[in-house]
């Protein structure tokens, strides 16, 4: 007598999605996404959708379904900004939900940070098109407004910053193999006056630049959040 059941849990998550997935919708339209986990509150040892799972399922329905890759969903020594070129070496299209993990955890504040950064940078030398891109973050810690625009300018911000870099002249140094040169570039634009291009970019799109909008968040706070409380 087998004492262990096996794919008890897999079998039967495989079998809802098809029949979810079974409904009539134009995929040209409607772009379902399969999301991986590689861990859930109080299951530590053992997530039923794991990326084995998510990948194969996105593989095997490629014209009912993407792949979705949140950044708080893998160990935390592996990066997405890596995984994108491998999906879309298989997939015409892929799907992001842009978090920022901490340790086992996901959903903090997307922040500007280097992973953000590399990613935004891997979207666009990718194909911009090829990938829909969905924040995925909440902290009920802090005023939920500044939460939400500080993450969302952030992958903005990290999206231009990307489209800034001269991609082309990079590509040439690589395929030419002058990777000296490579490094030393690519350092050297760090420290490049970005936030003068970011306060212009704001201004054309008629929206606030930075140190203008919090005190918006923080009058609202007061007069219509705490009068709520
Ligand atoms: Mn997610």
């Amino acid at each position: 007598m087998l004492r262990f059941q096996p794919n008890k849990h897999r079998k039967p998550y495989r079998e809802s999605i098809d029949e979810i997935l079974s409904e009539p919708y134009d995929f040209n339209k409607v772009k379902p996404c399969i999301e991986s986990k590689v861990f859930g509150i109080g299951v530590e040892a053992y997530t039923v959708g794991s990326g084995e799972f998510a990948l194969s399922y996105a593989a095997m329905n490629k014209e009912k379904c993407i792949p979705l890759m949140d950044n708080g969903h893998y160990h935390p020594t592996e990066v997405v900004s890596d995984k994108i070129p491998a999906l879309l070496a298989f997939f015409p299209e892929i799907a992001l939900h842009v978090t920022r993990p901490i340790r086992w955890d996901s959903d903090h504040v997307v922040l500007f940070d280097d992973e953000t950064r590399e990613i935004a940078r891997e979207i666009v030398r990718c194909g911009i098109n090829r990938v829909h891109i969905a924040l995925d973050y909440f902290d009920a810690s802090i005023n939920r407004i500044s939460a939400w625009v500080t993450g969302f300018r952030n992958v903005q911000k990290a999206l231009l910053y990307a489209l800034l870099q001269p991609n082309d002249k990079l590509k040439a140094l690589q395929d030419s193999g002058n990777f000296s040169k490579l490094m030393v570039l690519q350092e050297e634009q760090k420290t490049l006056p970005f936030g003068e291009i970011w306060d212009e970019y704001c201004r054309r799109c008629n929206k606030p630049i930075d140190g203008e909008w919090f005190r918006e968040i923080e009058a609202y706070e007061k007069e219509v959040l705490e009068a709520r409380a």
